[in-house]
């Protein structure tokens, strides 16, 4: 028999399921548009993932396996619908995917059934997380996620590792695990990410090539490396794209985000950067372009942050961190950017690839010294201030 409790929160959970999104009048930048609501969160998950819904084997109608958040999740557009495979973490810490579907990318979002179920090919994997998809001219739909394992080689508990596992599927229901990245001269890889088109005729990759599980010691940036071979993908070489640089948003860290946007000025990057402060770690959002041709070279760099964590954003299980993985160009070239907040939530900004460029291409880089920045900022009220005579 099912518990009556499930009708009075399944009735509660449909008003927040349908209730529509409203763009955030009091955010105005010119560039993109912020929204009211969070479009995924942990209320958003199903009650059957959570109850057991039988009243004879939960009187209580207890949680029996709670969720904890929904955050950084991977976005792909398909058949007129806006999809995103989201990282929910249950409270016991573990992270898995599933599969959430709107019609108009910025509400009614709702999940599928059930959550995706990875085939088990890594018996020393413990946790999964942070799926970039990526529509390869190839035809196959790529999921490429964070894949840990603890560290054995090390007497400490929390040591881990670090690598990228790969996906693939051509309808988000049917997955084949692939083997796992494997980077020769870096010891451990987060947020990698799969370019769409072929380069050289290979498969490439942008990378994050790190000494540890958190700090990326000597690596200098988002790495860039091709292969041949998708379904045992092992990279030599990384090139460096966007760098860490003293003193700006990326000093501590930076990693790619979304698969990158093609656009005729060249590729769209929407990324990550990290910076420390006292309060630990930043976390903020950038963007920067690279070469048609070359998708390694970087041609425009705007200077500082795209999206930071404003508000109730700014607090959550990770504090002061706004995060992206995904993001969807539809066919009317409107841009929507996901991103979770302190990796709590999952929130959308909406612009358009009209804007995306403008701002790209448009806004000054980063001098790198406050003497140079302000004169910078000097120059740009000088001539306002001829306007306004
Ligand atoms: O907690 C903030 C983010 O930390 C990691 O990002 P990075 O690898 O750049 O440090 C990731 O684990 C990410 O999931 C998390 O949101």
């Amino acid at each position: 028999m099912i518990h009556e409790k499930y009708f009075e929160m399944a009735k509660e959970q449909e008003k927040l399921l349908s209730r529509k999104n409203e763009k955030n009048e009091t955010f105005y930048n010119g560039i993109y548009d912020r929204y009211v609501y969070p479009v995924l969160t942990r209320e958003h998950i199903p009650l059957t993932w959570k109850y057991d819904l039988n009243k004879e084997t939960n009187p209580y109608f207890m949680e029996r396996l709670g969720i904890n958040a929904v955050m950084n999740s991977g976005a792909i557009y398909l058949n007129g619908k806006y999809y995103l495979i989201a990282r929910i973490e249950g409270n016991d810490r573990k992270s898995f995917f599933g599969v959430a579907e709107s019609d108009n990318g910025v509400d009614g979002f709702r999940f599928w059934d059930y959550p995706i179920l990875l085939d088990d090919t890594c018996p020393e994997e413990t946790n999964v997380y942070d799926m970039r998809l990526t529509q390869h001219e190839d035809g196959y739909i790529y999921g490429v996620f964070c894949s840990e394992s603890k560290d054995k080689s090390v007497n400490d508990l929390s040591a881990a590792v670090a690598a990228a596992g790969i996906v693939r599927t051509k309808d988000l229901k049917h997955w084949e695990r692939l083997d796992n990245l494997v980077t020769l001269r870096s010891p451990q890889q987060r947020n990698v990410v799969l370019h769409p088109e072929f380069v050289d005729g290979k498969y490439a990759f942008y990378t994050r090539p790190m000494d540890d599980f958190i700090e990326t010691g000597s690596g200098g940036g988002i790495g860039f490396g091709l292969c041949d071979d998708i379904t045992h993908a092992v990279i030599d070489e990384e090139k460096m794209t966007s760098l860490r640089k003293y003193h700006t948003i990326t000093e501590a860290k930076n990693g790619a985000g979304a698969t990158p946007i093609k656009t005729d000025k060249g590729w769209i990057h929407i990324a990550h950067g990290v910076r420390n402060t006292a309060a630990g770690l930043r976390y903020v959002i950038y963007a920067f372009a690279t070469d048609l041709k070359d998708p390694s070279k970087v041609i425009a760099e705007p200077s500082g942050l795209l999206i930071g964590p404003r508000g109730e954003e700014r607090v959550g299980d990770v504090s002061n961190v706004v995060f992206t993985n995904g993001a969807i160009v539809n066919e009317k070239n409107e841009v929507f950017l996901y991103y979770a907040s302190s990796d709590t939530r999952m929130h959308v900004a909406t612009t358009t690839i009209d804007k995306l460029k403008d701002y790209v291409f448009n806004t000054p880089s980063d001098p790198g010294r406050s003497v140079e920045c302000v004169a910078q900022r000097y120059e740009l009220i000088r001539k306002n201030m001829e306007l306004l005579k």
